[in-house]
């Protein structure tokens, strides 16, 4: 069905009689029941509200839909799937699909990251990452490095060793001590040196001797891995200083440390390249994704490995299982399908180009929001955004909300809020004309948040 035929013909385009049992993740439930926000169907660049308005979608859903929505080959292609091979376990057991997706995704990674362990989701991603660094030393008898490296404003997902490692404090305060042993370099934010920067900060390289200092206080032996986003899009979208990258990959090779790029968000076409290691021109160790992996249709994570880390664990008897750890969902049917037909549907547009043709554009139009009223700050990369909105006096957060909720109901505009900044990463299939549009919308939705 097109989002143009008969919405009322489903129940998943009409507006719920009871809202209550639904406990919504990450939502302020009581406010968002009282005048909920909700989406019926959408397709390429729009969403269609259940109260048949045409929102135009500037965040690629959650920053998961690359491809745009209702794509007709990754449609059709879940469709087949289900009804071919609805599940079949990847436990002593497999099928085709998850064999030939590895190689495929093996392909466009960055070189030497040539294997593959499917997940459900970045959370699980991110879990697993982390337990392949610390069985890895293990494996080759350093189990002694068990601490994990985090980053301030770090996003990696809900895990206990997601937000172990994670730096947003709301998502770790409630939650116990977590794991033992991790700490954090600091954050790169830096409006008053970087305010209104275009691209990638000038300064702040500095920050990434942060490492050092870690080192010098646990020493190296102890330390398993490092994990960064190469851009953190939850906390704000947060930009690495030009170099600051590389220079973390420097220290963690000079103390025997791994390096983790979680590119949940970064992953599959937002910054240029199919990831931000390759834009950027580092290779970690190990990536962790999810969302534009199957364009968001299908929930699936991935972790890549090197070959240093997977042949780490081919030793042993034949019948020895190497990692004691899986999902019953890795590499499910369905998943293993959305995601080769989004691969496909990638390679047809060529998407992974997008955010470097566009980019300049990008930047223009998002910067051309400088001057109006309470905006502190705009940063952007490929075809990622942020416009930071100064606080109210004693409301953190309350203007951004103010902001997302009038763009959604009356620009018909979505985007993502987070405290009070405005994060837009439209799909890769974002036109100048929606560019355009995009930021008219917002100009107008900030000129009438007080
Ligand atoms: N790592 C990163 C870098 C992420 O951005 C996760 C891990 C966790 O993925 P799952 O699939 O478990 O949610 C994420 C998720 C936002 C927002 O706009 C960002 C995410 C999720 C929800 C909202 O702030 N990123």
């Amino acid at each position: 069905m097109s989002p143009s035929d008969d919405l009322s013909a489903s129940p998943a385009t009409r507006t719920p009689e009871h809202t209550d049992a639904f406990w919504m993740p990450f939502t302020a439930n009581r406010q968002f029941k009282k005048t909920p926000r909700l989406l019926a169907s959408a397709e390429g660049m729009y969403y269609r509200s259940t109260d048949g308005r045409e929102i135009l979608d500037g965040t690629g859903g959650l920053w998961c839909c690359n491809a745009g929505h209702a794509r007709p080959r990754i449609v059709k292609a879940i469709q087949e799937q289900a009804a071919t091979l609805d599940f079949a376990p990847t436990f002593q057991m497999g099928h085709p699909l998850p064999f030939v997706l590895a190689e495929r995704l093996a392909a466009i990674a960055p070189a030497g990251l040539d294997h593959v362990f499917f997940t459900n989701s970045g959370s699980e991603s991110v879990d697993t990452a982390l337990k392949i660094a610390l069985a890895y030393h293990r494996a080759r008898g350093e189990g002694q490095r068990t601490r994990l490296i985090g980053r301030e404003k770090g996003y990696h997902g809900v895990g206990f060793g997601g937000i172990s490692v994670g730096g947003m404090v709301n998502n770790r305060k409630f939650f116990g001590p977590m794991l033992a042993g991790v700490d954090h370099l600091r954050h790169t934010l830096d409006i008053s040196r970087n305010g209104f920067n275009r691209g990638l900060p000038q300064h702040g390289i500095e920050l990434a001797e942060d490492l050092e200092r870690l080192v010098a206080l646990h020493d190296a032996s102890t330390i398993a891995a490092v994990i960064v986003e190469p851009i953190s899009g939850s906390a704000g979208v947060v930009l690495p200083p030009d170099g600051y990258l590389r220079r973390l990959r420097e220290i963690c090779d000079k103390h025997g440390i791994l390096l983790i790029f979680d590119e949940v968000i970064t992953g599959f076409g937002r910054v240029g390249k199919a990831f931000a290691a390759q834009r950027f021109g580092v290779t970690p160790d190990l990536i962790t994704v999810a969302k534009g992996l199957t364009s968001g249709t299908v929930p699936m994570g991935a972790v890549f490995a090197s070959g240093k880390i997977h042949d780490a664990f081919m030793h042993g008897p034949d019948g020895a299982i190497e990692l004691f750890h899986g999902y019953t969902y890795s590499g499910h049917p369905l998943a293993c399908a959305a995601a080769l037909a989004t691969l496909d549907t990638y390679a047809e547009e060529n998407l992974f180009e997008k955010a470097i043709e566009l980019g300049g554009y990008w930047e223009d139009a998002i910067h051309a929001l400088k001057g109006l009223p309470n905006v502190i700050d705009i940063r952007n990369f490929g075809l990622i955004g942020a416009v930071e909105l100064a606080p109210r006096e004693g409301a953190p957060g309350a203007r951004g909300y103010d902001a997302f909720n009038r763009a959604f109901h009356d620009q018909n505009l979505m985007v993502r809020c987070t405290g009070d900044v405005l994060a837009l990463s439209p799909p890769l299939i974002v036109q100048k004309e929606h560019i355009d549009r995009i930021f008219d919308r917002l100009a107008a939705t900030i000129r009438a948040t007080a």
